[in-house]
């Protein structure tokens, strides 16, 4: 991608900075999201797991997952200090010639010219063979899990940002506004010249925290909700995370990614949902959730536009482009009071059945339009498995890069993944009773996988109203609490990694 060109490519993991341990605020207003179970006359989608659809009626599985000749995979409650030696990909037997090592560096005249500066880290690769690394001989290594089976020769590259690089002026500027009585509802940033743009939607539907008086509250129950309720709660700092990551692509790339912001409290629109449960009939609220998904809209076709568009092995075309929705979630399991430390990845891929790796080992076994990376799965060198918990997914970029820098929190595990290379299953970490609190009785029922709501079903397709046209990859991403509430500087530096994780997948994927 010519505009992209100036990044250089390096060997897996970048050594950042070696981050002083934060401390966190244990207690603030407990933010959460509830996962929906979205009935959709499309197929092709599944409905989010850790809460199963079973007709109408949600339930929550229960049973006991099948057992397995792999190894758990879910990280001990008594973590050491040392990183995992869980990457395998120092020795790849595998070189797709799609995935140049270096690339050219000019600077596209285009460009602001870069300037010396408060440098990044432009570091050289430090990723070191690990002499546990998997091998594709099962027996050799003894059981393998089902990524390790199928993505141990990943080859994975990092891109760092651009060394010494910067464009100072370069922002993100507000482009769209949905405005009532003055007040800035929603709105949609990105570059003030498409030249600019990155090839990413940030969407941040659950941050907003606007509370006007003009508009009912959303009600918890009622006819407009599903039989397990309406979620009102907002999800804390994760519109803050939205905004730095559309800042670090900047930053670190000068590249501008549209960003579409529900300012709105989540008690006064749930930007998420179909619109009955969304808006629950308050006309300000329609307007809002309606101007909300067409300023997605409008993002994509600009960014579909830039970039382009790539036809898979499947014959399904799709924007070179990512659509990223950021959530937050709270869970009393694992860590007391701030719960789980994982991001959870949504893919829209159900926990119990098709994540789950002794039905469907690789995913690929999966076959059709399932899911929201049903145009990458099926991209030269791509498959759903490694895409979605090989060590190029997304989870595990930003696993890596934690790591790499020596932790983000003083907890080890703060933004480690799942699905992802060291968590494949997500189903059996909410069912571990290790890591969960739902199996011995939790009625709070904190133990939810959210594999992906509304946003990332219906703007995965380009006409999101009646879901059809181009395809456009989409990821949800709900954040722990560990990282939401670990203080600015955890943030920004979680932003940040999450910003090279992001830009990689996608050059990996496209490029
Ligand atoms: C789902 O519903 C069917 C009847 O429609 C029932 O036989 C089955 O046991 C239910 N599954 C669970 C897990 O409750
Ligand atoms: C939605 O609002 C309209 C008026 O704006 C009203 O006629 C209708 O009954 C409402 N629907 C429900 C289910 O409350
Ligand atoms: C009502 C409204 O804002 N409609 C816009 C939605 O997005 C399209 C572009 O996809 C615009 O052309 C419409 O004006």
């Amino acid at each position: 991608m010519t505009m992209l060109s100036p990044l250089r490519r390096w060997w897996f993991v970048v050594a950042f900075q070696l981050l002083l341990a934060c401390t966190w605020h244990p207690r603030y207003g407990r933010a959460s999201t509830t996962a929906t179970a979205q009935t959709t006359s499309r197929d092709s989608i599944e409905a989010d797991a850790g809460v199963m659809t079973n007709g109408s009626k949600r339930i929550l599985q229960k049973t006991t997952p099948r057992p397995s000749t792999r190894r758990p995979t879910s990280p001990t409650r008594n973590p050491t200090n040392k990183p995992t030696t869980r990457n395998p990909t120092s020795t790849p037997t595998r070189m797709p010639t799609s995935f140049p090592t270096v690339k050219p560096s000019p600077v596209p005249s285009s460009m602001p010219t870069s300037q010396p500066t408060t440098a990044k880290p432009t570091t050289t690769p430090t990723f070191t063979p690990s002499s546990s690394s998997p091998t594709t001989n099962p027996t050799a290594a003894g059981p393998l899990s089902c990524p390790r089976l199928h993505c141990a020769n990943d080859v994975v590259t990092t891109t760092v940002p651009i060394p010494g690089g910067s464009c100072p002026g370069l922002v993100a500027t507000t482009l769209a506004t949905f405005v009532y009585q003055g007040d800035v509802l929603v709105e949609l940033t990105g570059p003030s010249d498409p030249a600019h743009a990155a090839d990413l939607v940030i969407t941040a539907p659950h941050g907003g925290s606007k509370t006007p008086t003009y508009m009912p509250n959303r009600q918890t129950s009622g006819p407009f909700c599903p039989a397990d309720g309406c979620a009102i709660d907002k999800d804390t700092n994760s519109l803050e995370i939205a905004v730095s990551l559309q800042g670090k692509f900047i930053s670190n790339y000068c590249r501008v990614p549209y960003l579409v912001i529900n300012h709105l409290h989540r008690i006064k629109l749930d930007a998420n949902r179909e619109v009955l449960e969304a808006a629950q009939n308050d006309t300000i609220a329609v307007d809002a959730w309606f101007n909300f998904h067409n300023f997605t809209n409008v993002a994509q076709l600009a960014v579909r536009s830039k970039f382009g568009t790539m036809t898979n092995s499947a014959g399904i075309t799709g924007a070179r482009a990512l659509l990223f929705d950021v959530h937050g979630y709270a869970g009393l399991d694992w860590v007391p009071v701030d719960g789980s430390p994982l991001v959870q990845w949504g893919y829209r891929l159900s926990a119990a059945e098709t994540l789950n790796p002794d039905l469907y080992c690789p995913i690929d076994l999966r076959t059709g339009t399932i899911g929201s990376l049903t145009h990458a799965r099926d991209l030269p060198g791509s498959t759903y498995e490694c895409l979605v918990r090989g060590p190029g997914s997304l989870a595990s970029r930003v696993s890596n890069m934690i790591d790499a820098m020596g932790g983000l929190t003083n907890d080890e595990h703060c933004g480690h993944g799942t699905p992802s290379y060291e968590n494949e299953s997500p189903w059996a970490l909410a069912h571990d009773p290790g890591h969960c609190n739902q199996v011995v009785g939790n009625p709070a029922n904190e133990c939810h996988y959210y594999s992906g709501g509304y946003d990332i079903e219906v703007h995965e397709r380009m006409n999101w109203q009646d879901l059809s046209g181009e395809h456009f990859n989409a990821v949800q991403a709900e954040l722990p609490r560990c990282i939401r509430f670990g203080g600015a500087d955890v943030r920004d530096k979680f932003a940040d990694i999450l910003s090279t994780a992001v830009m990689s997948f996608m050059r990996d994927l496209y490029d």
